[in-house]
């Protein structure tokens, strides 16, 4: 494939790598990805669920979304693109892993190094101390209260409208202005701040290759572009 081989000599000579992953990556281990045909997004209205607001209005309705989500991604596991990406904090000196995804799977494939940047479907916050706990139960009861103050919990998750983690977004500049290259990987590139992040690597002088089912805003930014299955792409640039 063109384009395959000079990744590869390409991170045969990199020192200081930084990958940034979205819903694709999860998509070949059968989690729905949120654009596109047959996706969360196709079925459901992003503002009656993933808000602040929608939250406040009807918790219950967040809520059974969330155990319906909780108990889809309970029976997925890391597929060989995660279990890659893992790999490579052992191969590189200087290495970082910024996820959009909140399934853990990367966690779960033994990455150390990485920023969930919107969070984890497998913690709980409340909404009145801030107790931030995991939490494998499924489904969880209705409505889940905190352990420390029995007052409603939220899903540990970034909605829209809401700012990211401030350490997650200063590891994630640190992560994005220092490395050689930037590998993009099965996201559409549509939510900001994450959609930036290409444009802020190649400024600070990085490589950015981007490894994706179809073109996306990205690819224009991209040096190079890899277009097919994570799973299938992605345990290549290694070997
Ligand atoms: C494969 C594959 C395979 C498939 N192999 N590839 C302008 C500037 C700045 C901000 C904004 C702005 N305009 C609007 C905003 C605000 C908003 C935003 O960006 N909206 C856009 C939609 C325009 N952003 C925010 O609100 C963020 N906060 C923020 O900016 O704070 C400051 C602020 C506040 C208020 C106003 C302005 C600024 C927070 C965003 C949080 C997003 N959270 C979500 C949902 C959480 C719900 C949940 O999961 O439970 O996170 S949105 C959803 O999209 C989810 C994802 O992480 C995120 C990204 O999606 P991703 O991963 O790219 O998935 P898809 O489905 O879009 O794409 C999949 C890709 O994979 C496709 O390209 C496929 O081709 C590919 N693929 N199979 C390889 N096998
Ligand atoms: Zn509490």
């Amino acid at each position: 494939m063109a384009g395959l081989l000079e990744v590869k000599a390409k991170l045969a000579a990199a020192r200081a790598v930084t990958v940034l992953t979205g819903a694709g990556i999860s998509a070949d281990s059968g989690v729905p990805t949120f654009r596109g045909a047959d996706s969360l997004w196709s079925k459901f209205r992003p503002e009656d669920l993933a808000t602040p607001e929608a939250f406040a209005r009807d918790p219950r309705l967040v809520w059974e979304w969330y155990n319906w989500r909780r108990e889809v991604i309970a029976s997925k596991k890391p597929n060989p693109a995660h279990a890659t990406v893992a790999e490579m904090e052992a191969r590189f000196p200087h290495f970082w892993l910024i996820t959009q995804n909140v399934d853990g799977l990367h966690a779960d494939a033994g990455s150390r190094k990485l920023s969930e940047i919107h969070g984890n479907i497998w913690k709980v916050r409340c909404t009145a101390c801030g107790l931030i706990e995991h939490n494998r139960q499924v489904p969880l009861p209705m409505l889940p209260a905190c352990a420390a103050c029995g007052h409603l919990v939220r899903p540990h998750i970034v909605w829209f409208g809401e700012s990211l983690a401030v350490a997650d977004i200063d590891q994630s500049y640190a992560a994005l202005r220092s490395c050689e290259l930037l590998l993009l990987i099965g996201t559409s590139g549509l939510v900001y701040p994450a959609a930036s992040f290409a444009s802020i690597a190649k400024e600070a002088g990085a490589c950015v290759v981007e490894i994706n089912l179809d073109p996306t805003p990205y690819s224009g930014a991209a040096d190079i572009a890899l277009h097919g299955r994570a799973k299938d792409l992605v345990p290549l640039l290694l070997d």
